[in-house]
């Protein structure tokens, strides 16, 4: 049988910490799948539901964007992929009933792991003006008060909808063109807080915002540099495309303030090898970089390279590229003194990187947040493509860009259009096709909504998923403002602390999960998803949804199209809820790769979107050809007797999904109030391991902001650079923190003080 939830909140947090461990998976991320998904799911379902996850005829996994291979186990899904479906395939349940007995004033204060861990949410909910309790509601009454608010607003700008990354094409497509007809791009994304920087590093350098590798260049690539992503935590399917490339004899170099287990030794859950034996060894070179010393990194390989006879692809240099003579002068001058400190790396290392890089004669380089979440992350990112395009390592077999991309739809959703900054083109393929005007000024992103909620400029907003006041920085900044919104509501699975923190008046419409059937009048429906290398393929569920009263995420925009535009739409809105093949149609029409859609994603695997640099080596950039940058070194300074503080995922978490207190391959256990620091500033700040400490960040403005009661663990990360999880440490960055041109905010770069105290802290509701 499924356990039941946790009782006790705030839940105990007593972090007890042992060492770190040196490589990951193995048996022990096989029994805890278990142990994880039967608690939620029961024996059977478990069963049931595990062998189904990426199958061709299968769904897919909402855990993570890594692509499935062409040959898929039996068992295609990791530890973390488990969780993922555990959460979702749950089943305790949150009822009517759970909010007569909860008021919303009583939810406030549990955990946001307490809230998640209730169950599916189970009927639609509304939280009247001035009420503490959550009432269940007909579902055309909720469409009602969404179209009566939204109808009350002097523009439609103020207005905001939000879409977290698991949404469906399908559901991403219909719900941009619904906002859009009505009037605004004001469509802000998970992405704006992710992969927004690699977005724009990619456009300006190569015209395609999106990586230029799939599966296969990995395992062709002679060297992988994998800088800033610990993907035996967050894309550990990963770890078997890394396992297969260094049979083949590929190098890694990892670049990371952390030693993470994942990236020291692989032991393959599928294989025998990695079950008995001792696992792969994954990284030849491991570059122990300070926080932020990306940039600088990049640009003296850049320099090694130039200086190296031969070592320039000259002839894709000239063919190709644009800038070449400018970034060639200014890196020439790049200096090792400043690269040292930046990186707090030997220059013995980054002659030996060097070396590793010469030798191959095909180089990936994949990245995650550890690069994407920096002030200067626009500007490092451009710097990995100046690396690349030195070497004439774009559009070529086992050579590319490879931005390692967070949930498992978000790319997908980009390219239906979800993105406040919508391109001409496709506005014009939208008019043609539906014959209305969109908008054409910029709507808001992430930061820049919260801004409007905070200064009253946006008065109702709308989330497709996701968990925005956790997610987002600046917690009580981002709190406040949202709950001066007239109306704010949640398209939800579970339940969160977006649920609690709310406007005026809310909602909650539950929906269908990934692995849950669909049925509609046109009979049984799957959806498409775009993955981290722009395959597309179906996802299937097939559980009996969580509840009669679930609506799937097409059918929620489809009525409330109807209902909010009422005769103003010609839309077939009513057409498109029966049958998602007639949306796949629309998506044909409008969407540049997606000809002939519902023949193409029939068979089994789907198919592969075009990406013009990776295929023919054109770059439809503003040059017309693929663009080096010349910008100065960028890279964090850090005033005297602070630290830089990176916030981070454990290994029991799903962004704001809290699925445990441990971080395993960490050595943590039982808690999330951690803050690892290396030993000798440890010692230097007189902070004793196991001892405790509020984190205070320090802003520009001379405002400060505290975290309270982290317990110390001394960890060998790189000197000067401290990490802690988040969200629990969201509450310390600065709405205005964020990276240059792309506006994400640096969650991975926030000066702290850690000033001790006596014990652990109360745990404010806003934690995990
Ligand atoms: N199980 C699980 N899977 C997930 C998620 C999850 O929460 N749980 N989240 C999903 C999402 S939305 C995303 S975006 C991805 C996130 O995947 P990751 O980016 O791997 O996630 P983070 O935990 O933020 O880890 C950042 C990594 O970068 C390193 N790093 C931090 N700063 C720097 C730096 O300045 N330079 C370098 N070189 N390294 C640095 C950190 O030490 C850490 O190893 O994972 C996705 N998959
Ligand atoms: N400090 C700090 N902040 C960060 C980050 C960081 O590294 N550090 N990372 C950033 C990143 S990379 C990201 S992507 C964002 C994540 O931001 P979000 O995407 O907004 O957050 P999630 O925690 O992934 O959202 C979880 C909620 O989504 C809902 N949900 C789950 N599945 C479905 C579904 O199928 N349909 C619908 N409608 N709802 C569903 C559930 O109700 C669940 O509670 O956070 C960002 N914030
Ligand atoms: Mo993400």
């Amino acid at each position: 049988m499924a356990g039941k939830p946790p009782t006790g909140d705030p839940v105990q947090d007593a972090p007890e910490v042992t060492s770190p461990r040196h490589s990951a998976a193995g048996l022990p991320a096989i029994a805890q799948t278990l142990r994880t998904a039967q608690r939620q799911m029961g024996v059977r379902r478990t069963a049931l539901t595990l062998l189904r996850v990426n199958q061709k005829d299968g769904f897919d996994c909402p855990g993570c964007a890594w692509p499935e291979g062409d040959e898929r186990h039996a068992a295609e899904f990791c530890e973390n992929g488990a969780k993922a479906v555990a959460e979702e395939a749950t089943l305790r349940r949150v009822t009517p009933a759970f909010f007569a007995a909860h008021p919303v004033s009583g939810l406030f204060g549990r955990s946001g792991y307490w809230l998640g861990q209730q169950g599916r949410l189970t009927h639609p909910m509304y939280l009247p003006e001035g009420a503490d309790h959550y009432e269940p509601v007909s579902w055309e009454r909720a469409f009602d008060i969404v179209a009566e608010e939204l109808h009350a607003l002097s523009s439609p700008d103020e207005a905001v909808f939000y879409t977290s990354g698991r949404t469906s094409n399908e559901a991403a497509f219909l719900y941009q063109l619904f906002a859009r007809e009505f009037g605004t791009n004001n469509l802000p994304d998970c992405s704006n807080m992710c992969h927004e920087s690699s977005g724009s590093a990619l456009t300006d350098t190569l015209g395609v915002g999106k990586g230029s590798v799939l599966l296969e260049d990995l395992h062709k690539a002679d060297l992988i540099i994998v800088a800033g992503q610990n993907p035996g935590t967050n894309h550990p399917r990963m770890l078997s495309a890394l396992e297969q490339a260094k049979r083949g004899g590929t190098k890694i170099i990892t670049v990371n303030p952390l030693p993470e287990a994942g990236m020291e030794r692989f032991k393959n859950p599928q294989n025998a090898r990695g079950l008995a034996g001792g696992g792969v060894a994954l990284t030849d070179l491991f570059l122990q970089i300070r926080l932020g010393g990306d940039h600088a990194l990049f640009r003296m390989l850049g320099k090694l390279i130039l200086e190296t006879e031969g070592a320039v692809d000259t002839a894709f240099v000239e063919q190709h590229t644009h800038g070449f003579e400018e970034f060639a002068a200014l890196a020439r001058t790049a200096d090792w003194d400043e690269t040292l400190r930046a990186t707090g790396l030997t220059r013995a290392e980054i002659e030996q990187a060097l070396q590793l890089v010469l030798a191959s004669r095909r180089t990936v380089v994949c990245w995650a947040m550890g690069l994407t979440q920096h002030k200067h992350a626009v500007a490092t990112i451009k710097e990995v493509v100046n690396f690349l395009l030195l070497r004439g390592d774009i559009g070529r077999p086992g050579a590319g860009v490879c931005p390692v991309r967070g949930h498992s739809n978000v790319q997908g959703d980009r390219t239906m259009g979800i993105f406040e900054r919508p391109a001409p083109a496709f506005l014009d393929a939208l008019e043609k096709e539906f014959g209305f005007a969109p908008p054409r000024h910029h709507g808001l992103d992430v930061v820049r909504a919260v801004r409007a909620l905070r200064d009253g400029t946006a008065k109702v907003f709308f989330a497709m998923g996701g968990n925005f006041v956790s997610a987002t920085p600046d917690t009580d900044v981002t709190e406040a403002a949202v709950r001066r919104a007239r109306l704010t509501v949640h398209v939800s699975t579970k339940l969160n602390r977006s649920h609690v923190i709310t406007g005026a008046r809310a909602l909650i419409l539950p929906t269908l999960g990934r692995t849950e059937r669909d049925r509609q009048r046109g009979g049984d429906q799957f959806v498409t998803v775009e993955d981290s290398m722009g395959m597309v393929h179906a996802s299937r569920g097939r559980l009996a949804p969580a509840s009669d009263r679930l609506l799937s995420e097409p059918a929620i925009v489809c009525r409330l199209a109807r209902r909010v535009l009422g005769d103003r739409s010609t839309t077939p809105w009513e057409e498109f809820e029966a049958d998602y093949a007639t949306i796949r149609d629309r998506i044909a029409r409008v969407v540049p790769g997606f000809e002939d859609f519902n023949a193409r994603v029939a068979r089994p695997g789907g198919f592969t979107l075009p990406h013009a640099p990776r295929d023919s080596r054109t770059f439809p950039t503003t040059t017309g050809k693929a663009n080096f940058t010349a910008s100065p070194v960028e890279h964090p300074e850090l005033p005297e007797g602070r630290l830089l503080l990176q916030t981070l995922r454990s290994h029991d978490q799903y962004n704001t999904t809290i699925y445990g207190l441990d971080d395993r391959y960490r050595g943590i256990k039982n808690g999330r109030r951690v803050v690892l620091v290396h030993p000798d500033d440890a010692r230097a700040l007189h902070l004793a391991d196991g001892s405790y400490t509020d984190l205070v960040s320090e802003w520009t403005d001379g405002t400060e902001r505290r975290a309270p009661g982290f317990r110390v663990v001394h960890y060998p990360t790189a000197r000067g650079c401290a990490a802690a999880y988040y969200p629990e440490t969201n509450v310390l960055i600065p709405l205005d923190h964020t990276a240059d041109a792309s506006n994400t905010p640096a969650s991975k770069s926030v000066v702290v003080r850690l000033e001790p105290t006596a014990g652990p802290g109360a745990a404010p509701g806003g934690a995990a």
